[in-house]
């Protein structure tokens, strides 16, 4: 079913890219990590298992089973969309990441909560080790 969804939105994407009206291709992971593509002489195509991206930078080739996004954009992704520690999604590293972090530690209640920067540590798990990794990187920046 998901194959499915996907083949759809690369069928979609192929028109859109026709368009020209955005400079970049950008894919979203499962693992949230992002990746863009220039649509300059931007192609698609796609088995079973992978997606391969041609364009006039090269080619590259993306498991299908780790895409959970595609979207055209301008930005060219060279700053990360997400700001590492920045649990509570304002913008800004501080005390209230802590609290908003240790919150859904204890209660398990995702809402307003960005997983992708709370895992502050980067080993793909958001846990009480994160929240030691936040207050040492709040204490080093002030
Ligand atoms: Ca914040
Ligand atoms: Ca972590």
């Amino acid at each position: 079913m998901k194959k499915t969804i996907i083949t759809m939105l690369i069928a979609l994407v192929a028109m859109v890219a026709s368009a020209e009206t955005y400079n970049y291709l950008k894919f979203t992971k499962t693992d949230n990590s992002t990746v863009t593509y220039s649509v300059e002489g931007l192609k698609l195509t796609y088995d079973n298992i992978n997606v391969t991206i041609t364009n006039a930078e090269g080619t590259a080739t993306l498991p299908l089973a780790q895409v959970l996004n595609m979207e055209f954009t301008n930005d060219p992704g060279t700053t990360p969309s997400v700001l590492i520690g920045d649990v509570n999604h304002d913008g800004e590293v501080s005390i209230v990441d802590v609290t908003t972090l240790i919150d859904y530690l204890l209660g398990g209640d995702t809402t307003g909560v960005d997983l992708a920067a709370a895992d502050v540590n980067n080993d793909s798990e958001v846990n009480i080790e994160d929240v030691t990794e936040l207050v040492d990187m709040l204490l080093s920046v002030n």
